[in-house]
Formats: structure tokens, C-alpha cells, sequence
């Protein structure tokens, strides 16, 4: 089952938002989470780094569970861990429903920890590494709510689009369509003010907005967000 903003998205056709706040000022965290969803963004992106699968640190579990108990709006939790099943069904405790994204070659076997994690009342999401093609996972497409499509290498923000995960962002339409799934397309990575037009264009539901967009450092969050309705429609209420 799907959260409300979510079945909303199937019957009007809008395109979420969903900041990376990875990408937001860490010494004014709060104001700027009630900043993104007083604009009307529709899920909170956390982009977990344990520091093995890729070479960074980010969030911890007690700052999930509190944006999940204060923000609400679902939390959209991006695991980049080496030990998904010690992970997912932690976070998918945190917020109401959250979407919780695993990268399926981490563990030995994904379709065990993708069940976890609807069991556990979380969306599951599967991540697919530029590496890949979303065809590897084709067995997986039926448990998921979410695939996330890395437009650039796991582990930091700011980084160039790798221009054929455009082509895997594609595909996964093409999968989706033909085996009659339901699950959005989330493209994350260097989402930027040229790119997203091709992104929409190739199938994405979702953005995860970062340094490219909604946290570009030349404009105030109300700039980015007034831009960023420019490209995807009024989507964002007070942009
Ligand atoms: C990267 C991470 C992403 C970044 C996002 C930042 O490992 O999964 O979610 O936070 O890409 O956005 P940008 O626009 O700086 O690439
Ligand atoms: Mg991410």
C-alpha cells in the first residue's frame, strides 16, 4: 500500500520533489527542513553512508527518527551500507511509511530484505548503480514501490551526470510498462536546471533535488524553488 501523496502522484501525474539534505545547511538543519516543507516539497531524501560501500558518512539513526517524528512528509531514506539487513529494518521504523532504497548488490539477497522491508510497513525502494542496468534486477521489479536510478556514483553530492543512466532511467519505464508494475522512478544525482527536462522526458516520477537545483548555492531556497516550478510546473506551493 501506498501513502496518500503518493496516490495522488498516480492520479494527477505530478512529479515529486524530494531534497537531498545531505545538500542543506547542516548548522541550520530545522529551519531548513521547515523551510523545504513550508514550500511544499513532498518527501524528505537521506542519503545514509556508512563510510564501507561508499567513502563517506552521513546521517545517523537518531536524526532519522527525528525528522520522521517532526517533518511529516514521508521520509525517502537512501541506504548505501554494506550490511542492508542490519540497516533496513531499523529505518524503516523512522516517519510513517517511509520509502526505504536498498542497493540490491549489497546483500546476498534482495528479494529477502526487499520483503523485510514491506513486512515491516516501510516502501521498498532498490537503487540502480550506474553500473548496472535496471535489467539485472528485472526479478525484483514486482516488490518494490521505488527504483531509484543513480544518475552519478554513489557517495557525494555534487558530482556530472553520467549520461547513459539516462538510458537506465528509461529502461526501468520500458520494465515497468511491460510487466505492468507501479513503481515510481526516482532519479538522484546531479538533477540539475539543464538536465531535468531529459530526466522527465525519459520517465522520472521523482526528483532528488540537490546542490544542481533547490540547494544551488547562487540562489535563496525560495529562488530555487520558484525555478524549479518553472521546469516541472507549480508543484511547489509558495516558490
Ligand atoms: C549521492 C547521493 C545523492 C546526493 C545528490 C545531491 O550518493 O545519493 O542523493 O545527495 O545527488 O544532489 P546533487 O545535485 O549535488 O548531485
Ligand atoms: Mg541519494
Amino acid at each position: 500500500m501506498r501513502g496518500d501523496a503518493v496516490s495522488s502522484t498516480k492520479k494527477d501525474g505530478r512529479v515529486l520533489i524530494s531534497p537531498s539534505l545531505m545538500c542543506a545547511d547542516q548548522m541550520n538543519f530545522g529551519a531548513e527542513v521547515d523551510e523545504l516543507v513550508g514550500l511544499g516539497i513532498d518527501w524528505l531524501h537521506l542519503d545514509i553512508m556508512d563510510g564501507h560501500y561508499v567513502p563517506n558518512l552521513t546521517f545517523g539513526t537518531d536524526q532519522c527518527k527525528a525528522l520522521g517524528e517532526r517533518s511529516g512528509v514521508p521520509l525517502d531514506i537512501h541506504l548505501m551500507v554494506d550490511d542492508p539487513d542490519r540497516w533496513a529494518p531499523v529505518f524503516a521504523g523512522f516517519g510513517n511509511a517511509p520509502y526505504v532504497t536498498i542497493h540490491p548488490e549489497t546483500t546476498w539477497h534482495p528479494a529477502r530484505t526487499l520483503a523485510a522491508l514491506r513486512d515491516a510497513g516501510a516502501h521498498p525502494g532498490l537503487a540502480v548503480d550506474p553500473a548496472f542496468s535496471p535489467d539485472r534486477f528485472s526479478n525484483l521489479l514486482g516488490l518494490v514501490d521505488l527504483v531509484l536510478v543513480m544518475a552519478v556514483n554513489p557517495g557525494y553530492a555534487g558530482q556530472k551526470l553520467l549520461p547513459w543512466t539516462l538510458d537506465s532511467v528509461r529502461r526501468a519505464r520500458e520494465l515497468r510498462d511491460a510487466g505492468g508494475h507501479d513503481f515510481l522512478i526516482e532519479v538522484d544525482g546531479n538533477v540539475s536546471w539543464t538536465k531535468i527536462p531529459r530526466m522527465l522526458e525519459a520517465g522520472a516520477d521523482v526528483l532528488v533535488a540537490g546542490t544542481s537545483s533547490l540547494f544551488d548555492p547562487t540562489l535563496s531556497r525560495v529562488e530555487a524553488a520558484a525555478r524549479l516550478n518553472g521546469l516541472i510546473g507549480p508543484r511547489i506551493r509558495r516558490g
